[in-house]
C-alpha cells in the first residue's frame, strides 16, 4: 500500500484541453450571460450524459458545449478557473490545448481566443507562480487546408504559442496527412506534439515520430502493442503524456486496475500523468495521480518519478526545470 500524498508533488501539467475543464456550471453560467439557448435544462441533466462509450461520444458533448464560450472574456474565466484548480493540485507548470477550430468556425476571432487564454496565465503566474504556455491543436478530422490556414493567421503572433499538437478523432486521421502543417509550425520555432495511439494504432505513433518529428506523444498507450516502438520511445526518451481517468472513461482501458501505467514505467518510458478534459472524465490532475496510485499500488518512487517526468518533458528551459526538481 502507498500512502504518500501525491498533491504535494511539483507537477506539470502536459495533456490538458482547456475546453476540457469546461464544468456544466459554467455552461449554465455562460449561457445565461451570452443569451444561448442549450440543448439541456438543467446542470444535473448535461452531467448526466457524461457516460460515453468511445472517444467520438466524448468529443460530440465536447464541441456542444463549448459554443456558450463567447467573448475573451470567457477564455479567460475559463482558464483562470482551471488554473486555480491545478495549483491546488500542485501544478506549477501548465501547457494547455486549445482547439481554436472549434472557436473559428462558429465565427469566434482566434485572437479573441488566444488573448483570453494569455490573460489568464499571466494571472496564474502572478497569483501563484505557476508558469505555463499555449499549444494550438489541429482539429484532425476536419481538412489539412483547415489546419494550414489556421497556423498561418497565427504565424504572426507565434511567439505567444508554445507549440503546436493534434487532436480529435483520431482513427481514419493518420498523421501522415499533416506533415507539411508540421514542417511548417516547426519552421515557425514552435513545438511539435500529437495525440497517437489513443484509439489508433502504433502504426500512427510511428508516423507522428518520423513524418511528423514530435517531441511527445499524447496518450501512446497503444505503442505496447509493438515492441520496436518501445524501443524507440525508450531510445529517445519521448515522452508520453498519459491520461489514465480519461483512458477508462472513454473504454480504451477496461477498468483502471488493468492500466498499463506500471508496464510502461517497467519498460523505462518517460510516462507523465495528466488529466486530458477533467470536467468531463471525472477529475483533475492529482485525481488522476491519486487513482492510479491506489489502483495499481504505485510505490512513492513510482510516483515521484512520474512526477518529475512531467517536468522534464515540459517546455519549460533548463533554469526553471531544475528548480521544480
Ligand atoms: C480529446 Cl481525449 C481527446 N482525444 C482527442 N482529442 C481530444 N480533444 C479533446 N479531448
Ligand atoms: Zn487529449
Amino acid at each position: 500500500m502507498t500512502h504518500i500524498s501525491t498533491r504535494s508533488l511539483p507537477k506539470a501539467e502536459l495533456h490538458l484541453h482547456i475546453e476540457g475543464t469546461l464544468e456544466p456550471e459554467m455552461v449554465f453560467a455562460l449561457a445565461e450571460k451570452n443569451g444561448i439557448a442549450l440543448p439541456w435544462s438543467s446542470v444535473e441533466e448535461l452531467r448526466g450524459l457524461y457516460s460515453f462509450t468511445d472517444l467520438q461520444s466524448f468529443l460530440d458533448l465536447y464541441y456542444a458545449g463549448m459554443a456558450v464560450l463567447q467573448t475573451e472574456d470567457d477564455f479567460a474565466e475559463l482558464a483562470g478557473a482551471y488554473l486555480r484548480r491545478a495549483a491546488e493540485q500542485g501544478v506549477r507548470h501548465a501547457e494547455l490545448f486549445f482547439d481554436p477550430q472549434a472557436h473559428t468556425t462558429r465565427g469566434i476571432a482566434i485572437d479573441t481566443v488566444i488573448d483570453g487564454l494569455l490573460r489568464a496565465l499571466a494571472t496564474a503566474r502572478s497569483e501563484n507562480g505557476i508558469t505555463g504556455g499555449l499549444i494550438l491543436c489541429f482539429l484532425r478530422d476536419q481538412p489539412v487546408a483547415d489546419a494550414m490556414a489556421t497556423l498561418e493567421s497565427v504565424a504572426a503572433r507565434s511567439a505567444d504559442l508554445l507549440g503546436v499538437g493534434l487532436d480529435s478523432a483520431e482513427v481514419g486521421y493518420p498523421p501522415s496527412l499533416f506533415e507539411a502543417v508540421f514542417s511548417r509550425a516547426r519552421e515557425l520555432g514552435l513545438h511539435v506534439v500529437a495525440h497517437a495511439g489513443e484509439e489508433g494504432p502504433p502504426e500512427y505513433v510511428w508516423e507522428a515520430l518520423d513524418l511528423l518529428k514530435v517531441e511527445r506523444i499524447d496518450h501512446g498507450v497503444r505503442s505496447l502493442e509493438d515492441p520496436l516502438l518501445v524501443e524507440r520511445l525508450r531510445r529517445d526518451r519521448i515522452p508520453l503524456t498519459v491520461c489514465p481517468l480519461s483512458n477508462v472513461r472513454l473504454g480504451g482501458v477496461a477498468s483502471l486496475d488493468d492500466h498499463a501505467l506500471p508496464a510502461m514505467l517497467e519498460a523505462g518510458l518517460v510516462v507523465t500523468v495528466n488529466s486530458d478534459d477533467p470536467a468531463y472524465f471525472g477529475g483533475y490532475i492529482d485525481d488522476n495521480y491519486s487513482a492510479v496510485a491506489r489502483a495499481l499500488d504505485l510505490d512513492a518512487e513510482q510516483l515521484r518519478a512520474v512526477a518529475a517526468f512531467s517536468v522534464e518533458a515540459s517546455f519549460l528551459g533548463a533554469d526553471a526545470k531544475a528548480t521544480l526538481l
